[in-house]
């Protein structure tokens, strides 16, 4: 039996304003209508980042609360909070977004050039961040940006071992202007650098979307896509909302005969705690 497929999706990023894409889910209502939808489609997780009442992004801890509670409430997702947040973010406060408690969180292991910015995260951010995620029993998702990145991540498991549920699980993020190419070559050189009995998800920035979901697939890795990172599905057609490029993920994960993976076996996979929510069984 081949191993299905886990469908993320990074449905908001900090990057785009609602302006360039009105499908962009910005208001908490919008967010979980999102969440429904593209789990009905395949995705049995979900990467997290808000916006203020004026659309800016923001790593507000009241509003972080209320976010994850809703999406604990309205879907079965793994509720993946980003810790990379903005450009402009600072390290206290990508930390601080632990205390919203989700079941996942982004950790980038190291610095990229980021467009005409760059995203910072120095070694010492990444061991604070990665030691409070052990502390709140919060499991990590490794976001590799770059090849080096790849070093980063083996040489923090060494010094600082296992994370939370004992399992590694990474995304790949490539085509970002700056960072790893969109290719299956880079793809696939970073894979073969990774921890043994890793999992990973890849996705590609932009027009590097489709080739990277396809090699994802053929290598036996998961899929991660969503408006954060991709804003046509092909040359001068926008994208309509996020559960499109959800079921577009899930039609090729079912042609690879590898079909979108459940909530529960994701969770299963990734070991996450068991957290509930009132109102919820
Ligand atoms: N918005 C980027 C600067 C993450 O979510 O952890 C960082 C980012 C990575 O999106
Ligand atoms: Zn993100």
């Amino acid at each position: 039996m081949n191993t299905p497929t886990l469908i993320t999706v990074a449905a908001t990023g900090a990057e785009t304003p609602k302006s360039a894409a009105p499908g962009l889910p910005v208001t908490l209502a919008e967010l979980v209508a999102t969440a429904k939808a593209c789990e009905a489609a395949g995705a049995a997780l979900i990467h997290v980042h808000i916006r203020d009442g004026a659309g800016e992004p923001t790593l507000d801890l009241g509003q972080l609360r209320e976010t994850v509670a809703a999406l604990r409430t309205e879907t079965d997702l793994i509720v993946q909070l980003s810790t990379g947040g903005a450009v402009t973010d600072p390290y206290a406060a990508r930390i601080a977004v632990l205390e919203a408690d989700p079941d996942s969180c982004s950790l980038t292991c190291g610095t990229v050039n980021f467009g005409t910015e760059v995203f910072m995260n120095p070694w010492p951010f990444m061991v604070e961040l990665y030691r409070e995620t052990q502390a709140r029993q919060i499991v990590p998702e490794f976001e590799l940006f770059d090849y080096g990145h790849v070093t980063a991540l083996n040489r923090l498991l060494d010094k600082e071992g296992s994370p939370f549920g004992g399992h590694v699980h990474c995304d790949l993020v490539l085509g970002v202007p700056g960072g790893m190419p969109g290719t299956a070559v880079a793809l696939l050189a970073a894979v073969a650098q990774l921890p043994a009995g890793a999992s990973w998800s890849a996705t590609g920035i932009g027009r590097t979307a489709l080739p990277v979901a396809l090699a994802a697939l053929a290598a036996g890795g998961h899929l991660r896509v969503g408006m954060e990172d991709t804003l046509t599905m092909a040359p001068g057609q926008p994208v309509r909302d996020n559960e499109e490029l959800v079921t577009r993920a899930a039609t090729l994960a079912t042609l690879a005969q590898r079909p979108p993976m459940t909530t529960a076996a994701a969770r299963s996979l990734l070991n996450v705690k068991t957290r509930t929510v009132e109102g919820r069984p």
